[in-house]
């Protein structure tokens, strides 16, 4: 096989979701910044990843925040699936949102309170609902859950607290539903996190029950993790769900992926593709953005993150599995290491614009996208509300 046909290979299997939680404005611990342009419904958020999808051709699906798209719940989940089709996409993940209400100033599964708990049960139950008519495969639970002073939670308790929600949340999955449940060591709470680490979702996921995954947000590592040695125990062990692909220079930072250490992502694709070589079957993995961006033009920034991502993607193709395999058994460091470098050092960029050909894509989705004066024209239609906005993310 040519390395063209194995880009052209590995590209036709591949797509990312994208978060319709980044076409809002949003900002950091310190102020908002409002950008024209930005979407201000969820018609307008799926409209804008429609615009992703279309100059791309590979993020068919957009992951939503319950409470931000389904303000009514249940009740607005028609129109929000008729949104969606409208601009090309399907709806993804439903993401429950169990942070951002006053009860939960104390946590939501962890919380002391059953009452509270019952709440945020309550609604990630819905959430699954809302899923099972979306025909979204993934319930992706992320909780803002832990304390910030020592000895002011029990932590023990917090942890059976959170198996006894999850099981029960999980009794209600269909079938053909997943629960992916993401780690975070810090932030919002500075002291202990509930789910801090991937072990800690593993076990989760496992007390939960066999539709449980883990869900591995690259942002969500201490400096230096080596996120893919995370990434092959957790293949190794048929627990991993999906990621939330963002990249970071010091925390969360929900940079555009790759913009730091794009040899990172290489070589966690890389693992995803040495593992599906050796057992010859496909990974079964949601590739999912987590980003959200105030200072970069928010729909060029996901069009940079859907070609990064497919450049990636299509690099750690290139690796030569059978090569590395017998170098790593004997020890051949140097040869080892440079199958991933060869790879990785390879411009991908001329078989992709192939494959966009062949796909009647445009050749330069950035400059399709440009060239269609639709940021122009939706600056026009919401810099006025844009403007008057408060400072909610819905
Ligand atoms: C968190 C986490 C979640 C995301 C929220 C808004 O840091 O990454 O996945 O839904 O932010
Ligand atoms: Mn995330
Ligand atoms: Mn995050």
């Amino acid at each position: 096989m040519t390395q063209t046909d194995k880009v052209f290979q590995a590209l036709d299997a591949f797509s990312i979701e994208l978060p319709s939680w980044g076409f809002a404005n949003t900002g950091t611990r310190f102020g908002k910044f409002q950008q024209a342009a930005a979407a201000t419904t969820t018609e307008e958020k799926l409209a804008d990843a429609g615009q992703v999808h279309q100059v791309t051709g590979c993020c068919p699906t957009v992951a939503v925040h319950v409470l931000w798209d389904f303000p009514k719940g249940k009740e607005s989940v028609a129109e929000t699936m008729a949104f969606a089709a409208k601009y090309g996409v399907a709806i993804g993940a439903i993401n429950p949102n169990v942070f951002q209400d006053q009860i939960y100033k104390h946590g939501s599964f962890g919380n002391p309170d059953p009452a509270v708990r019952q709440a945020a049960l309550d609604h990630v139950l819905e959430s699954i609902e809302i899923g099972k008519v979306t025909g979204s495969r993934d319930v992706s639970l992320w909780f803002a859950d832990g304390s910030s002073y020592p000895g002011t939670a029990n932590i023990r308790h917090r942890r059976q607290w959170f198996i006894e929600c999850l099981q029960e949340a999980h009794r209600s999955l269909s079938p053909a539903q997943r629960m992916l449940v993401e780690y975070k060591p810090f932030e919002p709470a500075f002291y202990h996190t509930d789910l801090a680490d991937w072990g800690m979702s593993l076990l989760m996921s496992r007390h939960a029950g066999p539709q449980a995954r883990v869900l591995v947000d690259t942002g969500h590592h201490y400096q230096a993790q080596n996120i893919e040695q995370i990434v092959a125990w957790l293949l190794a062990e048929n627990m991993l769900g999906g990621f939330h692909f963002n990249d970071r220079r010091y925390a969360d930072d929900d940079l555009t992926l790759g913009s730091i250490d794009p040899y990172q992502i290489f070589r966690i694709f890389h693992e995803i593709a040495y593992f599906e070589f050796e057992t010859g079957k496909r990974a079964d993995i949601a590739y999912m953005v987590d980003q959200s961006h105030n200072l970069k033009d928010k729909i060029e920034e996901m069009i940079q993150t859907a070609m990064t991502a497919q450049e990636l993607y299509a690099k750690a193709a290139l690796v030569d599995h059978g090569a590395l395999r017998v170098a790593q058994d004997q020890c051949r460091l140097v040869d080892a290491e440079e199958c991933l470098k060869a790879a990785f050092s390879t411009d991908v960029r001329p078989a992709i614009r192939e494959w966009r050909k062949a796909k009647g894509l445009a050749e330069d989705p950035l400059r399709a996208f440009r060239e269609s004066g639709y940021m122009a024209r939706a600056a026009r239609e919401r810099g006025e509300k844009n403007r008057a906005a408060g400072a909610s993310y819905a």
